[in-house]
């Protein structure tokens, strides 16, 4: 019963969702999400290291329970701690717990009073006004929830990039064991790299297709088989991701990977292109008349029409045809490219680890600098740095520069933008820094207006370099805040503010669209991992793909500087 990594993690979130909604001592709740963290972010399979018998307590924030919790977990499929709270409480609570403004105390007095436990029910007294029996719940608390609900319906289908992964990575190595197979490729939006994905669209050329199709259905993750073909079968794992595998001649795989890469969008317009020439172009070939005249390799069929070879980051009809067309297709930024990290925390405020642990870890992975992020006082639940705190802190990133040899540690902070824009540490400890990353953390609900305004303000403060998490999105959980963008743009532009793609893959903020117009504007972004613990930093292979499909190339990117030019762009 092998659960992947992703999986153990599942089950301690649920753990703590619903020890949450239990009102459950708070440590608790921290120690079951700090383990989940620790688990998603391991680069190796916790079942690999149990069997070579690992001390798991040697991994940050896990202890002998939580150890015991995870052999439990490998040995069994089940967390029987897990099984008896979900007993005790009705199903679909914790998805209530998705829905911005519902936390468990809200949760709590819902289930208490109307017995309601899933997203339907929620939506149902929301709609007829029931709601407004409980206290503290006003009308602008119960329009939020019913965006939430909507929001989490239309999320419920889709999965987040770095939830899919291990599922297909897990699948693409399966099926490349077994005999007979010659190619095989993640298509669909996997392969372009979206940060969500519907299904996985998977391409094989074998032999004996026949015995790939009976070995694909018989993956151990697979829970429920919904048709199985000759050519194309279709299955639905343990998670609810749909899986769709295709078979194809070798002759074809060239077309088949490019029509099932998509998008859609790409397909179309590329097909149109084939057909100006008098030819068609479909998933087995390229064809005039009858005669095949090319699709062995995607490659073939861009040279065909004319084309450079498409990254698939950026097939999806923003452009990508024309640019390439005009000899001006980007050189997209690469993983090797990236020479630091500009975010991330210690354990001076929510952080996990020492900012000398966050050092050698950025250090193993080549990095020439880092910068030390800390949240600012406003953020108390951060344990937030006044003024006093962050100067203790510079020293001791002195010291550590002095005695560390291989990577520059910068001095920096995640300052609070207040609710009127100004900054929540003085300009006199803020101009000390090597970098000031500003950030909204709390009033998300503010008018267009306001919130633009309220951030301008704090693009125009002098000492201001990059705009953290800029519209403060939660992929599936909360809309970016309303801010106008384009404003947010120009300023950026004229007063030389860069702007973060934040990697953590459930932000991924900015996202693709604005990145892509932040470059063309001149705006210099900051690929970033907020990591809150050393394997966070992995986090930058996801905000990658999201530079990636903005079309960024090295130059746009801050930390694909060195630190000396670094050091440049940083001068206002
Ligand atoms: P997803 O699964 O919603 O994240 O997005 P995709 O892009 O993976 O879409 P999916 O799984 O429906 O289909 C995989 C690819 O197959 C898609 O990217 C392009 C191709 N495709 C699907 N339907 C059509 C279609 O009607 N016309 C064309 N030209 N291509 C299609
Ligand atoms: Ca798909
Ligand atoms: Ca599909």
């Amino acid at each position: 019963m092998a659960l992947s990594n992703s999986e153990i993690a599942d089950i301690f979130n649920q753990m703590a969702d619903l020890l949450e909604i239990k009102g459950a001592n708070p440590f608790k709740v921290r120690a079951y999400r700090n383990a989940a963290r620790t688990v998603q972010n391991l680069g190796k399979s916790l079942e690999d290291l149990v069997a070579q018998g690992m001390d798991l307590t040697k991994l940050p924030g896990i202890g002998q329970d939580l150890s015991d919790a995870i052999r439990e977990i490998i040995e069994t499929g089940k967390f029987s701690k897990l099984e008896a709270l979900k007993q005790e409480m009705p199903e679909g609570l914790d998805k209530l717990l998705a829905i911005e403004g519902l936390g468990p105390k809200r949760i709590q007095q819902l289930y208490d009073t109307f017995h309601i436990a899933s997203l339907e029910e929620l939506a149902k007294v929301a709609e007829s006004g029931e709601i407004y029996q409980l206290k503290g719940f006003g009308p602008k608390l119960v329009e939020k929830i019913l965006k939430g609900v909507q929001l989490a319906k239309k999320a419920g289908h889709r999965f987040r990039f770095d939830i899919a992964k291990p599922f297909a990575e897990g699948l693409r190595s399966y099926l490349s064991d077994f005999k007979g197979v010659i190619n095989v490729e993640i298509t669909g939006s996997y392969r372009r790299r979206k940060e969500t994905v519907g299904d996985l669209d998977i391409l094989v050329v074998a032999k004996n297709w026949e015995a790939v199709t009976d070995w694909f259905v018989k993956y151990e993750k697979v829970k429920e088989v919904v048709s199985k073909g000759p050519t194309r079968s279709t299955v639905i794992l343990r998670n609810d991701l749909q899986v769709d595998l295709r078979s194809v001649a070798k002759e074809s795989y060239g077309s088949a990977l490019n029509y099932f890469t998509g998008s859609k969008a790409h397909n179309i317009k590329i097909r149109k292109m084939a057909v100006d020439r008098g030819w068609k172009i479909n998933e087995y070939g390229v064809f005039e008349g009858d005669k095949r005249i090319g699709g062995e390799t995607e490659e073939q069929i861009y040279k065909l029409l004319g084309l450079c070879y498409i990254e698939p980051e950026l097939r999806e009809d923003r452009g990508e045809v024309e640019a390439c067309l005009a000899h001006a297709l980007p050189k997209l930024i690469e993983l090797s490219d990236i020479r630091g990290d500009l975010h991330m925390h210690s354990k001076e405020t929510d952080g996990h680890a020492t900012i000398e642990e966050m050092a050698r870890t950025a250090m193993a992975k080549g990095y020439e600098y880092i910068a030390i992020t800390d949240h600012s006082k406003h953020l108390t639940v951060a344990k937030g740095f006044d003024e006093k705190r962050l100067r203790a802190q510079m020293e001791e990133i002195d010291r550590l520069n002095d005695s560390l040899k291989g990577i520059t540690i910068l001095k920096g902070i995640e300052c609070d933008i207040l609710e009127d824009g100004s900054m929540d540490l003085p300009d006199s400890v803020l101009k000390e820094l090597d970098i000031v990353l500003a950030a909204v953390h709390y009033k998300f609900n503010l008018s267009t207006k306001e919130q633009t305004q309220r951030v301008v303000k704090a693009l125009q403060n002098p000492y201001v370099h990059v705009l953290a998490h800029p519209t403060g999105r939660i992929i599936g959980h909360r809309n970016a805040y309303e801010l106008d963008m384009s404003e947010i743009f120009k300023v950026c532009k004229n007063e030389k503010v860069a702007l973060e793609i934040n990697a953590q893959p459930e932000r991924l903020d900015i996202n693709d669209v604005y990145a892509k117009t932040a470059k063309e504007e001149g705006i210099k972004i900051s690929i970033a991992t907020d990591a809150h613990d050393p394997m966070s930093l992995d986090f930058m292979e996801y905000g990658l793909n999201q530079a990636r499909r903005g079309w960024l190339e090295k130059g746009d990117v801050l930390n694909a500087h060195s630190l000396s030019e670094l050091k440049k762009m940083l001068k206002k």
